[in-house]
């Protein structure tokens, strides 16, 4: 292996197609935590080591080791799951989790604080729901994102079966997870290969969705590679191809920024996975396994250039791409309440704030859910907004669906403010190990407090886009957000403003590094202005750059994705 490449590099190809030293490390009764090289490679089991943040110090003082814990994170196309997996994963949850279940930006169910001693029935139980966790992280093609807000129900079930169809597709091939998390006897041989990805993976993870306009509920412009439904006479014509997203940077580095995708022609439903395959191989091929920073597609394709990566897509799948077609987004945020769907069945969106599960004071989620999925006889859809759609209900279910949702007190939806119900936080603190700064756990208290000076300019009904992480990484897609703070240290944030309400145009650096008063103050100020000079429902963010108020600032280009 060349001295170029990256540490993880060298733990992939060492590492028989994912084994590594995996089960001596889960052996090892001595420590909570697993060897160096496996904490890299369980990712591609779906799993990260981290540890309680806010007992590290204590810790240290006691001169224990960290208080190491596991997160898993399911594979779940589209975010859909039955009554009966829901039942499954909520058990799991209070079995061996902490803090109930969390629903991510990407459609899939995570578990914290699950102990190193009860990983292997953890991951059991959560593959006896028929649900299973390979490559929700690592170097692959992660879970697929396929939009999950119905307004079609055909539609949408056909490009759900599409997003499925993609995952299953991206699959590794080798049976590792089996070997180590459900007892399969030991295959590793030479006959045992990965097809698409070879034996070194991906040089970085990759990320894909499925949009259907006029919603952008999945942010299509934010993957590796995206799919936009174009529907014609009522069915799925295909799809318009967009590559090169990804939000993930560093503070202070300017070799690494947001990126939204580029939009580069128009596939058939059939030629669908040729094109994925064409675009995830040349990733695998030409993209950096010198620099992880600089690893995503979206730095390939700027580094090789749009058109030059396109030919060789085309090359590789065998067709050119026509021409896109026309479509038109929206807004990318969730529909709340209930909504009729063309079978005759309904759906009811309910706000998760910032994606949490469990039961808090009055508002008993994980018990609410609980008792729903007992009766409910359609399917549960996780929203990339971290939200829940109790979809497919029927007529018969409905009113007691309505009856227990108001006494768990999973009516959220009914009357928090617009900003409560779009604003998105990453779990940040305290089991994320990136974490800068709170992002989940301060999410409610920062919302009260913009909503009172909203509530001062009288604009608390103005749908404006929050979006809180605890560090550059942007796990809540925080470059999206019309507002939105970036963690740069305990209690310290930049402020990004002025992305659009579609997912198709980045905010930008406001001011950096600021605390909580300033935050309010700054945007207060800007509520003011927008009172009083927006034009007619002129969203917050395009007044900003109507106004001519942050495009002065401007660090990223006013670029608009169509
Ligand atoms: Fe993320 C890393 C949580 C969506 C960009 N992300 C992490 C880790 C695993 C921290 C780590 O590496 O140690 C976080 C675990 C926190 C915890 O305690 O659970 C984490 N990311 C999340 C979730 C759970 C946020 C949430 O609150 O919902 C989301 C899980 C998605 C899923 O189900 O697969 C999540 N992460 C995203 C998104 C949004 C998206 O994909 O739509 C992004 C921005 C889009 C992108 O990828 O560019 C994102 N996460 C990152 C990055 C930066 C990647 C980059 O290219 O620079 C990292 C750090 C890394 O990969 O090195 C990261
Ligand atoms: Fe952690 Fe940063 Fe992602 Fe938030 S944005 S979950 S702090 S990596």
């Amino acid at each position: 292996m060349s001295a170029g490449l990256s540490a993880v590099e060298k733990i992939k190809t060492d590492s028989r197609l994912l084994r590594g030293s995996l089960r001596e490390s889960l052996a090892d009764p001595v420590t909570g935590s697993l060897r160096e090289d496996d904490q890299s490679l369980i990712k591609f089991h779906g799993s990260y080591q981290q540890d309680d943040r806010d007992l590290r110090e204590e810790r240290r003082q006691q001169k224990l080791e960290p208080d190491y814990s596991f997160m898993i994170r399911t594979r779940t196309p589209g975010g859909v799951t039955t009554p009966q997996q829901w039942l499954q994963l909520d058990a799991i949850a209070t079995r061996h989790a902490s803090n109930g279940l969390r629903v991510t930006t990407r459609q899939a169910f995570q578990f914290h604080g699950v102990i190193k001693r009860e990983l292997k029935a953890t991951m059991a139980a959560i593959n006896a729901s028929l649900i299973d966790t390979i490559a929700a992280c690592g170097d692959v093609n992660r879970n697929v994102l396929a939009a999950a807000n119905p307004l079609l129900s055909s539609v949408h079930a056909t490009v759900h079966a599409q997003a499925r169809a993609l995952s299953q597709h991206f699959l590794p091939r080798t049976r590792a997870y089996y070997e180590i998390w459900l007892d399969e006897e030991l295959v590793a041989g030479a006959d045992e290969h990965e097809p698409i990805y070879g034996a070194t993976y991906l040089p970085r993870k990759f990320k894909t969705a499925f949009a259907v306009p006029p919603l952008n509920d999945v942010d299509v412009f934010a993957n590796d590679l995206g799919f936009i439904a174009i529907v014609e006479n009522g069915a799925v014509a295909g799809y318009n191809v967009a590559v090169g997203g990804g939000l993930g940077a560093t503070h202070g580095d300017a070799v690494t920024y947001p990126r939204l995708a580029d939009v580069i022609g128009f596939v058939t439903p059939e030629q669908v996975i040729a094109v994925a395959e064409g675009v995830v191989t040349t990733q695998r091929d030409w993209g950096n396994r010198s620099e992880r920073k600089r690893a995503r597609l979206k730095y390939t394709i700027d580094d090789r250039g749009l058109e030059n990566f396109k030919a060789e897509v085309e090359r590789r799948a065998g067709f050119a791409l026509a021409p896109a077609r026309p479509y038109a987004f929206e807004h990318n945020g969730d529909r709340f309440g209930w909504a009729d769907s063309e079978d005759g069945r309904a759906q009811l969106t309910l706000r998760i704030e910032a994606g949490r599960i469990n039961d808090r004071g009055e508002r008993r989620l994980l018990s609410g859910l609980r008792a729903i999925a007992q009766i409910h006889e359609g399917d549960f859809r996780l929203t990339a907004n971290q939200n829940l759609v109790i979809a497919g209900v029927t007529p018969a279910t409905r009113a007691a669906i309505d009856a227990l949702v108001a006494e768990y007190g999973l009516d959220l939806y009914r009357d928090a403010s617009p900003l409560r119900l779009n604003a998105l936080a990453c779990v940040a603190l305290p089991t994320c190990g990136l974490a800068m700064a709170e992002a989940e756990r301060y999410l409610p208290e920062l919302v009260t407090k913009l909503e009172a000076r909203l509530q001062a300019h009288d604009l608390l009904d103005a749908p404006i886009h929050l979006r809180v992480s605890g560090c550059p990484n942007g796990c809540s897609r925080p470059y999206l957000g019309e507002i939105a703070l970036i963690g740069k240290a305990p209690g310290r944030y930049n402020l990004m403003l002025a992305a659009d309400h579609r997912g198709q145009r980045l905010n930008r650096l406001h001011k950096e590094n600021i605390a909580e008063a300033d935050i309010l103050d700054t945007v207060d100020a800007l509520f003011a202005r927008y009172a009083a000079e927006r034009d007619g429902d002129e969203r917050f963010g395009d007044f900003l750059v109507r106004s001519g108020m942050v495009a002065a600032k401007a660090g990223i280009p006013l670029e608009v994705r169509t």
